[in-house]
C-alpha cells in the first residue's frame, strides 16, 4: 500500500524512545505517507539511540531535544522548527510519565508530588506544546495525542495515570474549542494495550492482553501499526470534520460489558 495522505505536511513527533515506542510506529507510517518529520527526544540520554533508530529508516532527519517539564525547552524546540520548516501542520504527542510506585496498589496513596508530576508530564505537556505549536500552524493543523481507557474505567494499578489521562482527554476537548476557529483540530487515539517500555513491569500485563483476546469483539490485541494508521487518519485531511474526539483503537474492547 502506498499513498500520499501527508504529502507536503511538516509534522512533529514527540515520544520516540526506542523501536517499540508507539510514536515510532506512527513516525514510520507518516513517513510512508510522505510527511516531512521532526523528532523531539526527552534528553541527551536518548539522543544517540533515537538518532540511530530514526536514521535507519528516515534520511537526514531533524532531531531536537525537549524535556516537556521545562517551558524553555519547548520554546527552543519550536524555535528550531520555525527555523527549519517555517510552517507546521501536525504534532503527535505520545508522552506520559508517573512514578513507578504510583502505578501499583491503592490510588488513595498517591503522593502530592506524584500526582503533580504525572499530570505535568502526561497532561499539561499537551497544553504547553499546543500553545507553542499553534502560531506555526498558519495553514491549519492537526494535533494528535495518545490516551488509554484507564481514563474512564477502573484498570488495576493504572491509578494516577488514569486521572492524568482524564485531564488529557478533557484538554483535547478544550484545545479543540480554542483552535477550531483557526482550522486546527485536536484529537486523541485511545489505544488498547500494546507491549512497549511503558507497559513493561506492569503487573499482570499478560493477563490484560489475554482478557482483550478473549473479550474484545476482534478477539485480539491491536498492533502498533493499527494505532499508527488511526493517528495517520487524524493527522490527514481525511479527518477534516473531526475534532475534540477520542478514537478507540482497541478492537472494540471498550464496548464490552461483562
Ligand atoms: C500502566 C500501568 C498500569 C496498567 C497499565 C499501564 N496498563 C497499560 C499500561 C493496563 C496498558 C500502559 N499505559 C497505557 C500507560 O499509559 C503507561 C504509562 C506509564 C508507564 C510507566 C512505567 C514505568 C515508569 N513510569 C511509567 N509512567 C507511565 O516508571
Amino acid at each position: 500500500m502506498s499513498h500520499s495522505l501527508l504529502k507536503g505536511k511538516n509534522i512533529l513527533i514527540m515520544g520516540v524512545a526506542n523501536k517499540r515506542s508507539i510514536a515510532w510506529s506512527i513516525a514510520r507510517a507518516y513517513h510512508r505517507a510522505g510527511a516531512n518529520l521532526v523528532f523531539s527526544y526527552q534528553d541527551e540520554r536518548y539522543r544517540e539511540k533515537v538518532k540511530k533508530l530514526v536514521e535507519s529508516e528516515i534520511p537526514d532527519p531533524l532531531l531536537l531535544p525537549c524535556n516537556v517539564s521545562e517551558e524553555k525547552e519547548i520554546d527552543y524546540l519550536f524555535e528550531g522548527i520555525k527555523e527549519s520548516c517555517g510552517v507546521l501542520h501536525g504534532v503527535v504527542h505520545s508522552i506520559a510519565y508517573a512514578k513507578k510506585e504510583e502505578l501499583s496498589d491503592l490510588y488513595v496513596n498517591t503522593s502530592r508530588e506524584g500526582f503533580r508530576l504525572a499530570h505535568e508530564v502526561s497532561a499539561y505537556s499537551l497544553v504547553a506544546v499546543a500553545r507553542w505549536a499553534y502560531p506555526l500552524m498558519r495553514e491549519g493543523g492537526s494535533i494528535v495525542t495518545l490516551t488509554y481507557q484507564g481514563s474512564t474505567r477502573l484498570v488495576p494499578n493504572y491509578n494516577v495515570m488514569g486521572v492524568a489521562k482524564a485531564a488529557l482527554e478533557a484538554s483535547v476537548r478544550y484545545l479543540a474549542g480554542d483552535f477550531g476557529p483557526m482550522g486546527i483540530r485536536v484529537n486523541a487515539v485511545s489505544a488498547g494495550p500494546v507491549r512497549t517500555v511503558s507497559a513493561k513491569g506492569v503487573k499482570d500485563f499478560n493477563r490484560i492482553i489475554e482478557l482483550v483476546e478473549q473479550k474484545s469483539p476482534l478477539r485480539r490485541a491491536v498492533t502498533p501499526e493499527e494505532i499508527a494508521q488511526a493517528a495517520l487518519f487524524l493527522s490527514s485531511d481525511l479527518s477534516s470534520g473531526i475534532t475534540g474526539e477520542v478514537l478507540f483503537v482497541d478492537g472494540g474492547y471498550h464496548l464490552t460489558g461483562m
